[in-house]
C-alpha cells in the first residue's frame, strides 16, 4: 500500500467553474454554489483518491485560485513545484478554451517546461444550446499536450469526479514508472561508490 501526495493546480479563466468543481469534489457532491463569488485568494482543498485495483491512494492538494490574481507574486509562489494540473474551460465560452494554452504554459514554466500529469476539463455541458467548443477540438488539443480529457457539468453533478480521478491515476502511473526505472537501475550495473 502506497500513499502518495500530489500538489495539483486548478487553472483556467475566471467563471469557468473551478471553485464549483473543487468544492463539489471535496464535499462529495454536497453543494453547488449558485451565486457567483469571485475567489479572492487561493483556496487549498485536500482529498484522498483511491487508485482502482490497488490499495494505493493519492492525496490531492488542490490549489484553487482566482484568475485575476494570476500574475501576483504570491500566486507565483503558491504555484511553485506542482505535481499535476487541472485546466478548466467553459464549453460555452470560446475564449476560455483559447486561453488554456496560456494556462498550460504558465504551469509548465513552474516545472521548467517538463511534462506534468494533468487533465483538460470542459465544464457546463448542461448549457447544450449555448455550447460553442466541440469535444473533438478540445480533446485533440488535450491529447497533443499530453493531457487527459473529460467533459462535466458541475451543476448537474455529472462526471464531476472524473477530472481528479484522471489526475490521481496519471500521477500514480508516473510514480510506478519511476519506481520501475529505479529498480531497473538497481538490478543493472550501476554501483554507488562511497569511500
Ligand atoms: N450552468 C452551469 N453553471 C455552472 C457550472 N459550474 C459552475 N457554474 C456557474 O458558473 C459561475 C462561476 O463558477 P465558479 O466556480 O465561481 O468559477 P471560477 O471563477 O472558475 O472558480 C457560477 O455562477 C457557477 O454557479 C455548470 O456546470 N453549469
Ligand atoms: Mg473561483
Amino acid at each position: 500500500m502506497v500513499k502518495l501526495v500530489a500538489k495539483c493546480i486548478v487553472a483556467g479563466d475566471s467563471a469557468v467553474g473551478k471553485s464549483a468543481l473543487v468544492q463539489m469534489f471535496c464535499n462529495d457532491g454536497a453543494h453547488f454554489q449558485k451565486n457567483y463569488t469571485l475567489t479572492t485568494g487561493v483556496e487549498l482543498l485536500v482529498k484522498a483518491v483511491p487508485i482502482p485495483e490497488t490499495s494505493d491512494t493519492v492525496e490531492l492538494f488542490l490549489f484553487d485560485s482566482a484568475s485575476k490574481e494570476l500574475f501576483s507574486e504570491m500566486l507565483e509562489k503558491l504555484w511553485e513545484q506542482p505535481n499535476a494540473v487541472c485546466i478548466v474551460y467553459d464549453v460555452t465560452n470560446e475564449q476560455s478554451f483559447g486561453n488554456c494554452e496560456k494556462w498550460l504554459e504558465k504551469v509548465r514554466a513552474q516545472v521548467s517546461g517538463r511534462q506534468i500529469p494533468g487533465v483538460l476539463v470542459g465544464n457546463k455541458t448542461d448549457l447544450i444550446e449555448r455550447r460553442v467548443v466541440e469535444q473533438k477540438q478540445a480533446q485533440g488539443w488535450a491529447e497533443s499536450n499530453g493531457l487527459g480529457y473529460c467533459e462535466i457539468s458541475v451543476k448537474e453533478m455529472e462526471n464531476y469526479e472524473a477530472p481528479f480521478n484522471i489526475v490521481a491515476n496519471s500521477f500514480h502511473q508516473l510514480y510506478k514508472e519511476k519506481v520501475e526505472a529505479f529498480h531497473a537501475l538497481g538490478s543493472g550495473q550501476v554501483v554507488t561508490c562511497c569511500r
